[in-house]
């Protein structure tokens, strides 16, 4: 026996063998992520099934010196929850265990009066959704990868999605954590009040830390009223620049009830008809933009209000069809071509994503930009555009030429500078709304001001000073 399998033998002692996973079949599905792109080694994978246990199990890796990965469904894309690559991946890999949460699922307690809902850091976010659906509320964060995602995932990478435009993203919706602190003691932040300046807001320090400072372990989270009522439609769009210029239109007839404005383009939807047998392409022929609207409310007047939006869209030009969802199954259908794309160009092999977001009304000139250099340096690049018009964030990935599938991740490097060169030069962000993991770290670094990374740092080693938790990302190491 070595020093390190009596320790995991303890740990076994402590939670149960199957709560202590070594056999490789057992871990790989923990160790890699789901782009593909990101794999390291763990020790072993742990899943505590309470609070005390994650503090007694980080209490221990802590005292042993070993690196803690927290891990929700594993479902990131910038490889923030699996342990970095034993080639080191510009840190030195070092004994790690993945700490996941998946067997941490209650909701612990909903409160109609003040709407809010507590939850364990291991629930899947659809199960969240069906949860709060049963009190007629709705927890207002909707992302395609819901169904395995987990309710610590969305804090800890502080989640956006399709309906950002009407309730912002998943920070605007903590009002409470409880953090099991890298030296394993356990801070309960679980406070719902609505108003609370009783010092620092510490609990924000956790949101979006993508676990470098901390492991979550339950949230209470706002709900809002149930948007029983959901009137969708497809455009056709003649550009980028009509699904900007239609937001303000969309919102003059929609209002508050406005939830989601998202566009794609037209090799996204072949992507989609490709490979998800339930797609259909409803218009006769094909488009170069489409954009997906939704308005929500409690009642039908959602329908006119839709109506309105798309009356004054066609008066304003740039619409030459566009489609209603009649029904709850034609909604869905129309879901899936946006949602379906990024699990459909996952099936064409590794993409190299870029998750940007520039000022709304910069969005059109930011594709055309990059339509012109990206396709110079890897000429049948294919150019997978997509994503959230009302809060300026793209999904720029890229699949290689269809009949040169190796020659994309040799570019990727070139590929990315010259995106982000493009989305720097129009002030805007390089991570919108999927955290920087391993993948932008150091990117990010080189954007991002001395004396804001001064601060990150200062933050990360007073409350991980031996550098435990998570390492290798968001901040590079030193
Ligand atoms: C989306 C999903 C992730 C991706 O669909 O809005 O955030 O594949 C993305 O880029
Ligand atoms: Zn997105």
């Amino acid at each position: 026996m070595t020093g390190t399998d009596d320790w995991l033998d303890e740990l076994r002692a402590l939670l149960g063998d199957s709560a202590v996973l070594t056999a490789a079949a057992d871990t790989e599905r923990y160790v890699s992520d789901w782009t593909g792109r990101f794999r390291g080694e763990a020790l072993a994978v742990v899943r505590p099934a309470s609070t005390a246990e994650v503090s007694e199990v980080v209490r221990r890796c802590a005292a042993a010196r070993v690196a803690v990965v927290p891990q929700g469904g594993n479902t990131g894309l910038v490889g923030g929850g699996v342990p970095v690559a034993t080639d080191g991946d510009g840190v030195g890999a070092r004994p790690s265990v993945v700490l996941c949460l998946e067997r941490m699922r209650a909701v612990r307690a909903l409160d109609t009066v003040a709407d809010t809902v507590t939850v364990e850091a291991g629930a899947v976010l659809a199960d969240l959704h069906d949860a709060v659906a049963e009190v007629d509320r709705l927890f207002p964060v909707s992302l395609g990868s819901q169904g395995s995602c987990t309710v610590g995932g969305i804090v800890s990478t502080n989640a956006g999605g399709t309906s950002v435009l009407r309730y912002g993203m998943t920070r605007e919706l903590v009002l409470g954590l409880e953090v099991v602190l890298p030296d394993g003691r356990v801070w309960d932040g679980l406070r719902a009040l609505r108003k609370d300046n009783s010092g620092y807001d510490l609990k924000q320090l956790f949101v979006g830390a993508e676990g470098t400072l901390g492991v979550v372990t339950a949230a209470t989270l706002r709900m809002v009223p149930a948007t029983p009522r959901r009137a969708t439609a497809l455009l056709a769009l003649s550009s980028v620049r009509t699904a900007t210029d239609l937001l303000p239109v969309l919102r003059a007839a929609a209002g508050e009830q406005l939830t989601t404005w998202e566009l794609f383009n037209r090799a996204s939807l072949d992507l989609v008809l490709a490979h998800v047998p339930a797609a259909r392409d409803p218009f006769a022929r094909p488009y170069a933009w489409y954009g997906l609207v939704e308005v929500a409310g409690g009642g039908d007047e959602v329908d006119a209000r839709l109506e309105a939006a798309l009356a004054d869209a066609v008066e304003a030009g740039g619409v030459p069809d566009a489609v209603v969802a009649g029904s709850p199954a034609q909604r869905e259908v129309l879901w899936l071509l946006r949602e379906g794309i990024s699990e459909a160009q996952r099936v064409e092999g590794v993409a190299v994503k870029h998750d940007v977001s520039v000022p709304i009304a910069s969005l059109a000139e930011l594709v055309a930009r990059l339509e012109e250099r990206v396709p110079a340096l890897l000429p049948g690049v294919r150019l997978i555009t997509y994503g959230h018009v009302g809060d300026g964030n793209l999904h720029y990935n890229l699949s290689a030429p269809v009949e040169a599938p190796g020659s994309l991740l040799p570019a990727s490097e070139e590929l990315t500078a010259a995106v982000y060169a493009v989305v720097a030069d129009l002030g805007g962000s390089i991570s919108a709304e999927h955290g920087l993991g391993v993948l932008k770290r150091d990117a990010a670094a080189g954007l991002t001001a001395a004396v804001e990374l001064d601060l990150m740092r200062a933050v990360k080693s007073a409350l991980d000073p031996l550098g435990l938790m998570n390492p290798g990302k968001v901040l590079p190491d030193g």
